[in-house]
């Protein structure tokens, strides 16, 4: 069809994606990389067939997210009680929330088949330190009970609630979100970590599109191998007295430059209010809260 890329019609040959995609069916935003990852906009995918073919293979899906000093009281409730609502609805889903506080995480009420599990960790000091040590735990984490009990996993900022329907059409074995204040920018604009010292520089020419930390995913596998990536990259930039551009987000950038993401999401999957109204942005699935910095970041 006019206005797909040559790469789009090779997704539907691909056995997993029939009856699952159709790319053309939003000709006016890219709908696949150059390198044949589908692109996942609003309507080209079919929820149903998507939701059959999950439920047939049986999978736990899981949901990590950290909530740490302020941002427990402030996020937390409201990211469980909408992902109820709109995340993996109808298959297995267990959360993993990691906070320093277990005792003062909300009771949410989990519909059949989801279960919580809170994890402890240690409160960092700064906040950069907060975002950074999450890449550390996840690896762990993966490497342990939550590695044997699910077999996708989506790791999100706590900042944000679903508000529409969050399902299957979203899991692959690596999953990047389009960052929705960056999906539009010129390349060479794209705010990347540029120093040359740092594990996560991106020369220019280089780095396919500006990925959100606050919603990566992918099998148990592959981010066992993202999170160590990320994990050790920031602690050889830390050794030699370097912090990323954007912290985690800058060494998942280059994560993501290194090893493709077999799946893109728009940024219709992680949209930000603030931004708004677009044109090509018709149905938001996660909404960031607006940021509160002077409050927080002290
Ligand atoms: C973070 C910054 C300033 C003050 C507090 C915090 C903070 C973060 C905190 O006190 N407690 C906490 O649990 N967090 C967790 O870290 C929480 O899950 C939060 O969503 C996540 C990232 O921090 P956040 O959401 O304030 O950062 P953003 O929205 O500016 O995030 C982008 O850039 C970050 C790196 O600077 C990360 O890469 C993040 O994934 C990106 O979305
Ligand atoms: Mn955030």
């Amino acid at each position: 069809p006019m206005g797909v890329c040559p790469s789009a019609t090779m997704l539907l040959l691909r056995d997993n994606f029939t009856g699952v995609l159709r790319p053309w069916a939003r000709p006016e935003v890219l709908t696949c990389t150059s390198w044949g990852a589908p692109i996942i906009w609003d309507g080209t995918f079919n929820p149903v067939i998507a939701q059959k073919k999950a439920r047939q293979q049986n999978l736990t899906i899981g949901l990590t997210v950290f909530a740490v000093g302020r941002y427990l009281e402030k996020y937390l409730a409201r990211f469980l009680e909408s992902a109820e609502q709109h995340f993996m609805v109808g298959q297995r889903v267990v959360y993993y929330v990691f906070t320093e506080r277990p005792a003062a995480v909300p009771r949410v009420a989990l519909g059949p088949g989801r279960q919580l599990r809170v994890e402890h960790v240690v409160r960092e000091r700064r906040w950069q330190d907060v975002s950074m040590a999450r890449m550390r735990t996840l690896h762990e984490a993966l490497g342990g009970r939550l590695g044997r009990e699910a077999h996708f996993v989506f790791c999100m900022d706590v900042d944000q609630h679903f508000s529409s329907a969050f399902g299957p059409e979203a899991l692959a074995e690596s999953v990047a979100q389009l960052h929705a204040w960056h999906y539009h920018w010129p390349r060479w604009l794209l705010p990347f970590e540029r120093d040359s010292r740092s594990a996560a520089a991106l020369a220019q020419g280089e780095g396919d599109f500006y990925y959100h930390a606050a919603l990566f995913g992918g099998s148990v596998a592959t981010l066992r191998g993202l999170t160590g990536h990320c994990a050790r990259a920031q602690e050889q930039d830390r050794a030699r007295g370097l912090e990323a551009r954007w912290h985690d987000e800058s060494h998942l950038n280059k994560f993501f430059w290194l090893h493709k993401p077999a799946k893109v999401l728009s940024p219709e999957f992680c949209w930000s209010p603030e931004i708004g109204r677009r044109a090509e942005i018709h149905c938001p699935r996660l909404l960031s809260a607006p940021k509160e910095y002077a409050i927080l970041r002290d």
